[in-house]
């Protein structure tokens, strides 16, 4: 029934109604049938009223839940899993879980009761799926033009702490990585279902070997041991890159010479324009861009005092500032960046305290980061929908009465 809906409204887009008028006349269906929806065994322990439901392997968080105190809790993070998520079972006895290092002078097999021994550093990172705000861009598409996968609004998107060990104490550990390799590759523990071509399915991300003194080795996240559905009993985090580069389950870590002719790297996950198809020469979903959005109030306020906060991301780097507009983007002000600063890789929250006389209001913001970058008012279009980052998207429109 649900898909039957999500056709629809691709239909009704097709049609020829004005995109936002379909996306709005479909949402409406899509959404009463997601809320409809039980939370699936895997993450049955995940808050139900924290979730948008879009399907057993996307789930998103509901934009008035990033409350004001940065880190994300666990039962409401987004989840997303390409393939199947392996069964619980796989952390039974997580120290035992063991993980293949190679393009080091002496390969090897560690487990993860090994790894504890060789460093713990923490982190705390934005973890966003690369899809995330896909939304927006699907609600602009005209005429002819489609996009398929997830309708992300902003909820592809938390904030956690990591703890676990660098990679580079591993790599040290084992002798340095071997000459002439150029990317560290990652690969899922995912069984791929017999008689499918591996490469089709495989979690197998490839990134420049310029993070290797970034990416870490995390069994931890928020202070408890890694749930599966996060990737448990180890994941590889890229801190600064986006969601899929950050490997759940990770079972093999290579430095190797050439990315991963995984379908995962090579055809998915690549910048490319609504006619091309995807191919290996186009550039890959790696560093995410400055981003921010308004997490409150969202909808009908009382007049006066009202403090507007919202979440603000660098990517890679420090964030500088973060305008709020109050007419849609007309006028701006600069909002005052509240609580610690976790790092250039974590979100900064930050609030504007604005006097609203009852009227209509667009509420927005806009980010720059230390090396100027700021938010395009709407991201360059792209075949497959990521990397929005536009400060136009995420508007909220409010009733002050
Ligand atoms: N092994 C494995 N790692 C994976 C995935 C997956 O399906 N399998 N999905 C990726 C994608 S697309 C995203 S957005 C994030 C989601 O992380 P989360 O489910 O912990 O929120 O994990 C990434 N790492
Ligand atoms: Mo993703």
């Amino acid at each position: 029934m649900s898909k039957d809906l999500r056709i629809g409204r691709r239909g009704f887009i097709g049609g020829g109604l004005t995109a936002a008028a379909a996306a709005s006349v479909g949402n409406t269906g899509v959404l009463a049938q997601e809320q409809a929806k039980p939370l699936p065994a895997y993450v049955g322990w995940k808050d139900p009223n924290a979730m948008i439901i879009h399907s057993d392997q996307t789930l998103e968080m509901k934009r008035d839940l990033f409350g004001s105190s940065l880190i994300t809790p666990e039962d409401r993070l987004f989840v997303r899993n390409n393939v199947k998520a392996p069964p619980d079972s796989i952390a039974t006895d997580r120290d035992s879980w063991r993980v293949e290092f190679k393009g080091v002078k002496n390969p090897k097999s560690l487990t993860l009761g090994d790894l504890k021994r060789m460093g713990v550093v923490t982190v705390a990172t934005v973890l966003q799926c690369s899809g995330n705000g896909r939304k927006y861009f699907m609600d602009k598409l005209s005429g002819d033009q489609k996009m398929s996968g997830t309708p992300w609004t902003v909820g592809a998107s938390g904030c956690v702490i990591w703890s676990g060990v660098p990679l580079k104490a591993v790599v040290d550990a084992l002798g340095g990585h071997v000459a002439g390799v150029k990317f560290i590759t990652g690969t899922g523990g995912e069984e791929i279902p017999a008689g499918l071509n591996p490469k089709d399915l495989i979690v197998e991300r490839s990134v420049p070997l310029s993070n290797l003194d970034n990416v870490i080795l995390a069994w931890e996240m928020n202070g408890k041991p890694l749930s599966v559905a996060h990737g448990g009993p180890l994941r590889m985090i890229v801190p600064g890159y986006s969601g899929v580069n950050n490997v759940k389950y990770v079972k093999t870590v290579a430095l190797t010479v050439a990315q991963t002719d995984a379908r995962i790297q090579s055809a998915n996950y690549r910048y490319h324009s609504m006619t091309e198809k995807p191919s290996p020469d186009q550039p890959p979903v790696w560093e995410q861009p400055v981003k921010s959005w308004i997490t409150s109030p969202l909808n009908v306020k009382k007049a006066g005092q009202v403090q507007i906060t919202g979440l603000a991301l660098g990517g890679m780097n420090e964030l500088s500032k973060v305008d709020v507009s109050v007419d849609g983007g007309k006028t701006w002000k600069t909002a005052k960046f509240v609580g610690p600063n976790l790092g250039r890789f974590a979100w900064r929250l930050f609030v504007l305290s604005a006097d609203l006389q009852p009227g209509e209001y667009t509420l927005v913001s806009r980010a720059r980061d230390a090396k100027g970058n700021v938010q395009p008012e709407e991201s360059p279009l792209n075949g497959s929908g990521y990397g929005y980052n536009g400060w136009r998207g995420p508007a909220v429109k409010i009733t002050v009465a």
